[in-house]
């Protein structure tokens, strides 16, 4: 069975473009029908003194369950090189799982839908050009909504640089 997952990746440190698509690229190996954001440049939220992050949104099926797509998500991190220092430090990858199917969990290693999407307009902003329609399984609010609630919020817009387009539309769908 195939399972609807939701991803939100991040990068400002190296490559950051070449290093999002090399991690969509490994993430076939558990993955089809992946379907990518445009790559969007981000002011750093939350520790703000660090490079400009480039973001993107990707929605994919997986046979694997949640755990399992975490821990091969890690792996992808780990290939393209990640080291983990401290929270919120530069990093060259990471793929944060927003939503896996309707699955609401809140165990040590995993908290579905990710915990934060609501206050971050990098995840949001792609995720409402790829999903604009999708609702959170708890609040009800489709990720259009959430991005305008938070838009409407002067303090976020403040801390988030309106996103450049830096990849086309041969970006949009990894083929295979
Ligand atoms: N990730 C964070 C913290 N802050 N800011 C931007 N612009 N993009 C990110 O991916 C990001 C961040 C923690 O994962
Ligand atoms: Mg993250
Ligand atoms: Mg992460």
């Amino acid at each position: 069975m195939l399972n609807e997952a939701y991803l939100g990746l991040g990068s400002n440190l190296g490559n950051s473009a070449e290093n999002l698509r090399a991690a969509l690229d490994m993430m076939r190996q558990f993955a089809r029908g992946i379907r990518t954001s445009a790559l969007h440049r981000t002011a750093p939220q939350g520790f703000r003194n660090q490079p400009t992050f480039y973001n993107a949104a990707c929605s994919l099926w997986t046979p694997l369950d949640p755990y399992e797509l975490m821990a091969q998500l890690l792996a992808v991190e780990a290939t393209i090189g990640r080291q983990r220092t401290f929270r919120n430090a530069p990093r060259v990858l990471d793929i944060d799982i927003l939503f896996y199917n309707r699955l609401v969990v809140d165990t040590p290693p995993l908290t579905l839908p990710h915990p934060r999407i609501g206050e971050r307009l990098f995840v949001l902003k792609p995720l409402a050009d790829i999903a604009p329609q999708l609702t959170h399984p708890i609040s009800g609010e489709s990720a259009r909504d959430m991005l305008a609630r938070l838009q409407a919020q002067s303090d976020a817009i403040e801390a988030v640089a309106w996103p450049a387009w830096i990849l086309g539309d041969a970006y949009h769908q990894v083929p295979g």
